[in-house]
């Protein structure tokens, strides 16, 4: 039936109105319920060997645009709605947006579903649908807000399964409920996303803001996400949701291979699970547990065929990140697997004695990396540079021991998504330009290559760059209620605030540009500032910067003098949704962590994708994105990760000697409790703020003002050669194919997974 009667049917059956009558909220339920019979009809997809791809988080953002694009309906759909007045657009509008992720971990898991099913790969999530997911986040006072976001309606893509688990803990049991949401690959089979949840749930325990009991488990169990911070409040919590987590994965995982007829001495021919990061870690112990346990398997069995079964993922060299837990905690939460991790930890002991390989430490804190190293058969870092430095340094005891274990795999991002969806008018651009290829070979786009000195193509790319940053000045309006001039120069950073990631040091470099215009050196151009970044909401020092960039925002806006030269716009909980209306629009993509900390970074990929220029430093992926565009088309400054490591390894960095070095990064940090800024913001954020960039600065970000100013300046004179800078974003696009996702899984599954 075709696509027009169909969802006139629907119309009528659930509103009792035609498409034209509907809202865009009404409507949208309607082509919801499309989509989802649509991607029913699409065969399961299937094979001898199936990857678990678990995880804390999966950041999949809005579905429908996606999943349209991926069933080739969404031209189609388009138009039906065109001709009876309604807007796509519109309506994607309307969908809520899930937050299941905290950044980029989170995304990368999402991306990664979607090429597995798009590479025809048997390969399911599996993760924990969290009623609020990650807080909202609010302005009041300059000063950053957690709310609740209540993103799931009545109607949804999740799908009730029937399916359902009992997980003991050590002072009750629960029984898990099972949604699954389907993954749709692009011309091809559906996969699944498994989101384990349980029905006592109580949503009225959240009283102010994201305030809830974190004592009272059946109530609160999948309510949040646990931010990705530091603080002790909610460990407990914490364990509990990543023992429920893996307890039902190993459940499903061992009731799917006993449905398939499998013999579970033989798992690892069937199935790989991987770990991302070490939140699922006691997955190890869980399946050993349940084999041992209700399989009747010698320890011996069960340790070889899971160490065999299980992979993982380091995202981070941030020591503090490194989850470690005190094996009280497991005790209260999860006694019966103390015993096996006892014992695994009793294997390692008796095999190496150098202290820092040890599971259990003499503190008697679990060191959950520690286990999946050991007893995990792959080990991978997410860029070349962080699985360097993992193997020199971070884990280098342990590369000693398991050499072949350790393994690269460069983050990837889905072009679906991240191309097709987000910038229609681009795909088209290159669709005439080089033909489609690319859609399904990320590769192909280098073809484009052939025309960095055809003007047609190169004023095309200009004028879509143009359009979507005109489309983003409207948005930023009608948001925020900043007026931007959309000839200015776009200049973004956005991802979570960290203090490696460096947010501070743009906001530094606002400040001298500020100071430059106030003494008379107006720039030739106009530039926006735009910002979008959510704080864990017990890391102080992130919540004091996003303060200050609220506070810059208001005196740079609000000065006559300045504000025709510049905007600083700080948007409002910045999200998947909102990415993918700031990356099109950006003309120059701020990639500044500390060289050594970004593991890879992901927005770096999409914003190239998207003919952005990166000003970088050579961090995390930012180093392969140089190898491929060339010294021409990037912006590097700053120190490399070898002195930066250097520096902590010798302890000797002194953040004051640079600040009383240069009279620039002088009036720049004391800008921060000058009268102007007190004026605007609180003493307090500000005060501290400033004593901790100058009595502390554990990211070094004095360390590289100077270059960073100067090679900002420079981008920023040399956008002015118009038909140069057009051959930069020619040339990011043409070389982003290689961070196609596509290519990243394929890397997993000929390394680590070996699907058949
Ligand atoms: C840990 C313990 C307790 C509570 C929360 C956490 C926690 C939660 C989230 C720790 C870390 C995260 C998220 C990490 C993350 O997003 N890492 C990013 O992963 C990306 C994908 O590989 C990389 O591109 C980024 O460089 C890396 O920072």
């Amino acid at each position: 039936m075709d696509l027009e009667k169909r969802l006139t049917d629907l119309v009528e059956k659930m509103y009792g109105k035609t498409i034209r009558e509907c809202s865009d909220g009404q409507l949208y339920n309607c082509v919801l319920q499309l989509t989802k019979e649509e991607m029913e009809d699409k065969p399961v997809i299937s094979g001898s060997k199936k990857v678990y791809y678990i995880s804390m988080e999966f950041l999949i953002g809005k579905l429908l645009s996606n999943n349209l694009i991926n069933l080739q309906l969404y031209d189609e759909l388009g138009q039906v709605l065109e001709k009876n007045g309604k807007k796509l657009s519109d309506i994607e509008e309307a969908e809520p947006e899930p937050s299941l992720g905290n950044g980029g971990l989170g995304r990368l898991a999402a991306c990664f579903l979607d090429s597995i099913a798009t590479l025809g790969l048997p390969g399911d999530g599996i993760g924990l649908n969290y009623h609020y997911g990650l807080f909202k986040q609010v302005f009041r006072d300059r000063l950053q807000r957690a709310e609740k976001n209540d993103w799931i309606e009545k109607n949804s893509w999740l799908n009730q399964t029937g399916t359902s688990f009992t997980v003991a803990f050590g002072d009750r049991k629960v029984t898990s409920v099972l949604y699954d949401i389907d993954v749709i690959g692009y011309d091809n089979g559906r996969n699944k996303l498994h989101l384990f949840d349980i029905e006592s749930v109580d949503e009225e325990l959240v009283k102010e803001g994201i305030d809830f009991d974190k004592t009272a488990i059946e109530k609160n169990l999948t309510l949040f996400l646990y931010p990705d911070d530091s603080d002790e409040e909610g460990n407990l919590l914490r364990i509990y949701q990543e023992y429920f987590m893996v307890s039902n994965g190993a459940q499903l995982i061992i009731q799917e291979l006993k449905e398939k007829g499998c013999d579970l001495y033989r798992m690892d021919e069937y199935v790989a699970v991987q770990i991302n990061d070490t939140h699922p870690t006691l997955v190890i112990p869980e399946l050993i547990r349940l084999l041992t346990w209700e399989e009747g398997f010698t320890m011996e069995d069960a340790v070889q065929v899971v160490s065999k079964t299980c992979a993982y993922t380091n995202h981070t060299i941030l020591a503090e990140a490194l989850e470690k837990w005190p094996l009280e905690y497991i005790e209260k939460v999860v006694p019966q697997l103390v015993p096996i991790i006892k014992e695994l930890s009793a294997r390692v002991a008796k095999k190496y004695k150098e202290p820092k390989v040890q599971i259990i430490d003499k503190d008697k804190i679990v060191h959950m990396a520690h286990i999946d190293i050991h007893y995990g058969y792959s080990v991978n870092g997410v860029a070349a540079i962080h699985t360097d430095i993992l193997k020199e340094t971070e884990l280098n005891h342990f590369y000693k021991l398991y050499p072949e274990k350790f393994n690269n795999k460069t983050n990837g991002i889905t072009f679906r998504r991240w191309l097709l969806s987000c910038n229609r008018e681009l795909a088209e651009l290159l669709t005439d330009t080089i033909g489609d290829g690319y859609k399904k070979d990320a590769k192909e786009l280098e073809k484009l290559l052939a025309k960095a000195d055809d003007t047609a193509v190169l004023d095309a790319i200009e004028g879509i760059k143009q359009q979507k940053k005109a489309a983003l000045a409207v948005y930023l309006k009608e948001k925020e209620g900043i007026e931007v001039d959309s000839n200015s120069i776009f200049d973004i950073q956005v991802k979570r605030l960290h203090e490696y990631k460096r947010q501070q040091m743009n906001a530094l470099y606002i400040i001298h540009k500020y100071l430059e215009i106030k003494g008379g050196k107006k720039p030739v151009r106009p530039m926006t500032f735009i910002f979008g970044a959510k704080a864990a909401p017990a890391y102080v020092i992130a919540q004091d910067i996003i303060h200050l960039i609220l506070v810059l925002s208001e005196i740079v806006n609000k000065d006559p003098e300045v504000s025709p030269y510049m905007k600083v716009v700080m948007v409002e909980n910045y999200n998947v949704s909102y990415a993918e209306k700031l990356i099109p629009a950006c003309d120059i993509s701020e990639q500044i962590s500390l060289a050594s900390k970004e593991a890879s970074g992901t927005g770096n990929m999409k914003f190239m994708l998207n003919g952005a220029v990166t000003l970088g430093t050579s961090d995390g992926a930012n180093v392969e994105i140089h190898e491929l565009v060339g010294d021409d088309n990037i912006y590097i400054f700053g120190e490399k990760s070898d002195t930066v490591i250097a520096h902590y390894a010798k302890a000797d960095y002194v953040s004051k000697d640079y600040y009383e070095k240069s009279p620039v990064i002088q009036e720049a940090v004391d800008f921060i409790t000058g009268s102007q800024a007190m004026a605007v913001g609180h003493k307090e954020n500000l005060e501290r703020l400033h004593k901790e960039l100058l009595n502390k600065d554990w990211f070094m970000t004095l360390l590289d003002l100077e270059d960073y100013i100067k090679v900002k300046d420079q981008a920023f004179a040399d956008y002015e050669d118009r038909t140069a800078w057009k051959k930069k974003m020619l040339v990011n696009i043409a070389k982003a194919g290689f961070f196609s996702s596509d290519r990243t899984i394929e890397e997993y599954n000929r390394d680590i997974w070996k699907l058949k």
